[in-house]
């Protein structure tokens, strides 16, 4: 980082919005470089009371309770991702002519000379398996790399070197939600992708028009690659919006044969006709389908983004093929559990939204899906439409499961259904002991929610383990 940084933030009166973990990595990052920070979060339970005082001891303030008004004498907001756009904090920034901004503009803003470019992913699903593909395929090329953003380690922390482990870094792979586009408004990635686009975290948006423009902006000033899905137009139409430096080439991927300008498949190989000489006529081996693990199709559309990033960012192919069988999906992503009497049970509680939920029920048939959860806004009509003839069976739980049991009564009326209303943390077992008895021999149970988790447990990760812990007990009860 240069002295000018030092200057420009020594003395700036900085409130910063959210006392999580992107919060806390851009109070302690601007605190360091002198600035007077105050830290407002709405929570005041005893974690948030924990983690003031640690804060407190670098000389930060932090306001617990009421996050609405604007601290007195504030030149610049800077904002954690899961605020909304509407939140009376920023309406009293705007009223009193203040910008707000998020922690990867800040990261963006206090990146060092020579920093490694940023290789940038976002998309409604698939994004943090992307964006970890593709870590390990620079991995294997022997780059220095750390995937980072919403994922993993804060980006602050890495690109100011605030983490030792992160220190020289060649290249980053960044995972960008909806969330911090909207706030980031000067990243500019050397190439990005957007790997798909379907209706979610409405409810944060506003609208799906909001949504979208959200993240395209993630193809802004981009200077050698936009990739986009060429089976989703909707992504093809933002590399098509976006103002991207001179030279800058659109690049497709497909599960198809790819055309010139494209990375698709071919009799079981991903196959390269972008990134090769004489793309009319020429195209470049780069893996198989079963180097990627799960080799299911969502999957290997994720594997072919991340490949483009690579390629883009002048990877050889052998590196490709390496980093994808070198890499394995975190748990709670399509993770086989067990077998209990012929019944395959499959936890993929990071299915959060409808779009994931689907491409997870287009892979088994006939399938008792349990679902439900907090909707965020999203209607079920269109998944339950496209998935009903392979439906054995449906239980529903959490908050807004409701909505799903009425797109059921709409487009499956003959598909069985089990609402459960409790939300204990017996409930999981309770649904996954009604799903047994709905399913038969060779059926598959499949925990693929297509809400978020929030209503019953702390993250997707936990009503995952739930899930598991739930099987195990079935499985235990039976021998
Ligand atoms: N808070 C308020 N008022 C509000 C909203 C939140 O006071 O209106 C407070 C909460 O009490 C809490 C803090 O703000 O103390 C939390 O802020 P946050 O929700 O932005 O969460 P962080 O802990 O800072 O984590 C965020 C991302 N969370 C969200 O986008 C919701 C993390 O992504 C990300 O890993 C982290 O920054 C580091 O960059 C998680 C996520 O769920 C994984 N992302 C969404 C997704 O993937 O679907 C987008």
């Amino acid at each position: 980082m240069g002295s000018g940084q030092v200057t420009a933030w020594n003395g700036k009166n900085i409130t910063v919005a959210g006392l999580g973990v992107s919060g806390i990595s851009a109070a302690r990052a601007l605190a360091g470089l002198g600035a007077v920070v105050t830290v407002v979060d709405g929570g005041d339970s005893e974690g948030h009371r924990a983690r003031a005082a640690e804060l407190g001891e670098l000389g930060i303030s932090v306001r617990l309770g009421d996050a609405d008004a604007l601290p007195e004498g504030t030149e610049l907001v800077v904002t954690s991702p899961g605020w909304k756009p509407g939140s009376p904090l920023f309406a009293a920034a705007a009223a009193a002519g203040v910008d707000v901004v998020g922690d990867v503009e800040i990261a963006w803003r206090l990146r060092g000379e020579n920093a490694a470019p940023w290789l940038a992913i976002t998309g409604t699903n698939g994004k943090t398996t992307t964006t970890q593909m593709l870590a390990s395929i620079l991995r294997a090329a022997g780059l220095r790399t750390a995937a980072v953003g919403n994922i993993g380690t804060p980006i602050i922390d890495v690109v100011t070197g605030a983490d030792p482990e992160y220190r020289d870094l060649d290249v980053l792979a960044v995972e960008l939600s909806s969330y911090q586009l909207h706030w980031a408004p000067s990243v500019r990635a050397h190439s990005a992708a957007v790997l798909n686009l379907a209706p979610d975290h409405l409810d944060w948006h506003g609208t799906m028009e909001a949504y979208a423009a959200d993240k395209g902006r993630i193809y802004e000033g981009n200077t050698v690659a936009c990739v986009y899905n060429v089976a989703d137009q909707a992504t093809e139409d933002l590399v098509v919006e976006a103002d991207v430096e001179e030279g800058c080439r659109a690049i497709g991927f497909t599960l198809g044969a790819p055309g010139p300008s494209m990375l698709g498949v071919v009799d079981g190989i991903l196959i390269d006709r972008a990134f090769v000489e004489n793309r009319q006529k020429n195209a470049q081996e780069l893996a198989e389908v079963s180097d990627v693990d799960p080799p299911a199709p969502h999957n290997i559309a994720n594997a072919l983004a991340a490949a483009a990033l690579a390629r883009a960012f002048g990877v050889p192919p052998r590196a490709v093929r390496d980093g994808l069988r070198a890499f394995r999906p975190d748990a709670h992503r399509i993770a086989h559990v067990d077998e209990v009497d012929g019944v395959t049970y499959i936890d993929d509680s990071k299915a959060t939204n409808t779009h994931a939920a689907e491409a997870s029920l287009a892979a088994y048939e006939p399938v008792v899906w349990i679902a439900g959860g907090l909707a965020k806004g999203a209607t079920f009509d269109e998944l339950v439409t496209r998935s009903a003839k392979r439906l054995r069976g449906a239980v529903l739980i959490g908050a807004d499961r409701a909505l799903i049991r009425d797109a059921l009564a709409r487009h499956a009326p003959e598909v069985p259904v089990v609402e459960l209303e409790r939300t204990d943390t017996g409930a999981m077992l309770a649904a996954v002991r009604e799903a047994a008895r709905l399913a038969e021999p060779g059926d598959t149970v499949l925990l693929a929610p297509a809400c978020a988790s929030m209503d019953m447990f702390a993250n997707y990760n936990k009503r995952g383990d739930a899930f598991a812990d739930a099987v195990r007990e079935l499985a235990a009860a039976g021998a």
